[in-house]
């Protein structure tokens, strides 16, 4: 750890320029560890880093410190060039995005920070740690190793996004989760005002995940809940449909809950929750992949033909 924390310090201070990106269609931990990350090289090494992001951010994500300094591809010059680039929370090569990869293979060394499964890592040094619950405490860990700065931004954007990849404290497997959290706080984090910060959708968003609530099929005798969402709808969708695998999620009986986003024609995105059994294989068995229990897959084929390939690649669990 010591050893990868002075290289990384090294390679900071070395840098010309500095880029920081998280997985294409960032969420709640790529973007407030992105950010965060950034807050931590300016106060620390006097260093700005450019936060580029490729697809959406999601409206929920609006007030959350520093947003504005995370900034769109298509908003960064034409040629620029980052010599170290740090990516965080990507999870696997694919979801960087070409435009993100493209950054990163130009560049001269890659940081990595992440909690995902992934055996084929971009990094060439790599902070990786599957056993925490957010990037955003991996991250931190190296924080507390060294005693780097922090500011009310940082302790902010760290609480953030432990907040929103443990869905609120609902996926908390371990103890450090609560450890990191209750540190935050004596450092400032207020969660009641940065759940509150959260609570930002907009009032599409909500209609269209209701309606896929209300419209879902229950398989398996009841086990496996399926909801669709066809493109009229997903236009209006903002993020990942969070509120359709949850609300199925708290049904009497349901194990699997699967959502299926028509993206465009003939492009379905696949998210599969799993109260207790892995899931992942079936994501993977997809071309996608993930964690344990939440996990995922985008897939070139028709909603219909991918709704029948699901319910098949559920059969015997
Ligand atoms: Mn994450």
């Amino acid at each position: 750890m010591m050893e990868k924390i002075r290289t990384f310090i090294e390679k900071v201070q070395n840098a010309k320029s500095i880029a920081i990106s998280g997985h294409k269609n960032l969420d709640g931990d790529a973007l407030c560890s992105a950010l965060a990350l950034m807050k931590i090289i300016e106060l620390n090494f006097g260093k700005k880093a450019t936060v580029i992001y490729d697809g959406n951010v999601p409206r929920d994500l609006d007030n959350v410190p520093l947003r504005n300094e995370a900034i769109f591809h298509k908003n960064i010059p034409e040629n620029a060039k980052y010599d170290l680039y740090i990516l965080v929370d990507y999870g696997t090569r694919k979801n960087l995005g070409e435009i993100i990869e493209k950054y990163v293979n130009e560049s001269d060394f890659v940081i990595e920070f992440d909690h995902h499964f992934n055996n084929d890592l971009v990094g060439n040094l790599c902070f990786d740690d599957e056993e925490k619950a957010a990037t955003a405490q991996v991250i931190y860990d190296m924080v507390k190793a060294v005693n780097f700065k922090t500011d009310q931004d940082i302790i902010d954007l760290l609480m953030l996004a432990i907040i929103t990849d443990t869905g609120r404290f609902k996926f908390v497997r371990s103890s450090d989760v609560f450890k990191d959290s209750a540190k935050l706080v004596a450092a400032g984090a207020d969660i009641i005002h940065l759940t509150n910060l959260l609570n930002n959708k907009d009032k599409k968003t909500i209609l269209v995940e209701a309606k896929a609530v209300s419209q879902a099929e229950f398989l398996m005798k009841g086990r496996l809940a399926l909801a669709t969402i066809n493109h009229d709808d997903y236009k209006k969708l903002d993020g990942r449909g969070e509120t359709v695998l949850s609300l199925l999620g708290k049904i009497h009986g349901v194990q699997y809950i699967v959502l299926l986003k028509e993206q465009k024609e003939n492009r379905i995105g696949i998210s599969i929750r799993s109260r207790q059994t892995p899931i992942n294989q079936i994501a993977e068995s997809f071309g996608g992949g993930g964690h344990l229990c939440a996990a995922g897959a985008v897939v070139e084929d028709s909603l219909e033909n991918v709704r029948g390939k699901i319910i098949n690649a559920f059969k015997g669990m």
